[in-house]
C-alpha cells in the first residue's frame, strides 16, 4: 500500500514541524496548487468548507498528484460519511466534536475494517490510490484524529484518548473557546491552560497532536509548545490576507473585512 508520509514523519519522530493546509475553497486546481506549496498534508474541510462530496473527490485526486497527504475533516461523526470519504481516498480523517469516548469509538470503528472496526467493504478509490493491499494494510496507514474542542471533551479527555486505534487528536481552539464562554480568536489564559493540558496528556500517551491556528505567528507558538502538526489558518483567510497586503501596499490602508480565528 502507498505509504502515508505524514504518519511516517511522525513515527520517525520528525525533527521539523508538520504543516497542514486547510481548504474551504471547493476547487481541485486550488488543491493542486496548495499541495505543491511544500505542505505535508492538505485537509479538505467538509464541516465548514464550501464543498460537498462531489467537489471533494476531484480535490482528493488533485492532492494525490502532489507530495502532500490527503486528509478530510468530516462534518460530523457519521459512520456512513466517514466510510465513503475513506473510500474516496482520504488517508486520514479529522473528526469534529469528539466529546466523549463513545463518539470516539464510533469514529475509530468506522475507519477500520473488521475485526478492529466495522468499516464496510468497498474501498473504491482507496484501492486505486492506495494499492491492491489496501484492505489489509490501511489500518496501519490511515491517520485518525479526534477533535478536542469542547468543555465536555476536556472532562472526558482520558477516556477519549484511551480508545484503541486512535492515532491522535486535533484541537479546535475556536470551538473550545466558545464552549468555555469566550470569543474565538482571543488569547485567554483559561483556554491556553486547557490546550496545554490536552497537549501534554496526549503527548504522554505517544499520540499524534495537531492544532488549528489563527495565523503563522500562532502556528510558530504552537510548534514551540510541542505540537507535531499545525494548520496556519485556512485557504480563504490566507488568500484574503494576501490581497489585503497588496491593496494596502499599493493604495495605503483600505477598509476590508478582518479575519477571525484563522478564517
Ligand atoms: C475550531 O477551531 O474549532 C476548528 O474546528 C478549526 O476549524
Ligand atoms: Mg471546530
Amino acid at each position: 500500500m502507498r505509504a502515508n508520509p505524514l504518519l511516517h514523519h511522525f513515527r520517525a519522530r520528525a525533527t521539523r514541524p508538520l504543516i497542514n493546509a486547510w481548504m474551504s475553497l471547493p476547487d481541485s486546481y486550488a488543491a493542486e496548487v496548495i499541495g505543491h506549496a511544500g505542505v505535508d498534508s492538505v485537509t479538505v474541510d467538509l464541516q465548514h468548507g464550501m464543498m460537498g462530496f462531489d467537489q471533494m473527490l476531484p480535490m482528493l485526486q488533485a492532492i494525490s498528484s502532489t507530495p502532500a497527504t490527503p486528509l478530510v475533516r468530516v462534518s460530523t461523526c457519521e459512520p456512513a460519511t466517514i466510510m465513503k470519504v475513506l473510500d474516496a481516498g482520504a488517508y486520514g480523517i479529522i473528526c469534529p466534536q469528539v466529546d466523549n469516548a463513545e463518539i470516539c469509538r464510533r469514529f475509530v470503528s468506522a475507519c477500520l475494517y473488521p475485526p478492529s472496526g466495522n468499516r464496510s467493504f468497498g474501498p473504491s478509490r482507496g484501492l486505486t490510490y492506495g494499492g491492491s493491499d489496501y484492505v489489509t494494510k490501511s489500518e496501519g496507514e490511515l491517520l485518525l484524529l479526534a477533535m478536542i474542542e469542547s468543555r465536555e471533551a476536556l472532562d472526558n479527555l482520558d477516556d477519549i484518548l484511551d480508545v484503541p486505534g486512535l492515532s491522535g487528536i486535533y484541537i479546535g481552539p475556536n470551538d473550545l473557546a466558545l464552549s468555555m464562554g469566550y470569543m474565538p480568536g482571543v488569547v485567554i489564559t483559561e483556554v491556553e491552560q486547557a490546550i496545554e493540558r490536552v497537549l501534554q496528556t496526549a503527548l504522554s500517551r505517544g499520540l499524534f497532536v495537531g492544532i488549528f491556528c489563527a495565523d503563522e505567528c500562532n502556528a510558530k507558538k504552537r510548534v514551540e509548545q510541542g505540537f507535531h502538526l499545525v494548520t496556519p489558518g485556512n485557504d480563504a483567510g490566507i488568500l484574503r490576507k494576501s490581497y489585503q497586503y497588496y491593496c494596502q501596499s499599493l493604495c495605503g490602508v483600505q477598509e476590508s473585512w478582518g479575519q477571525n480565528g484563522g478564517y
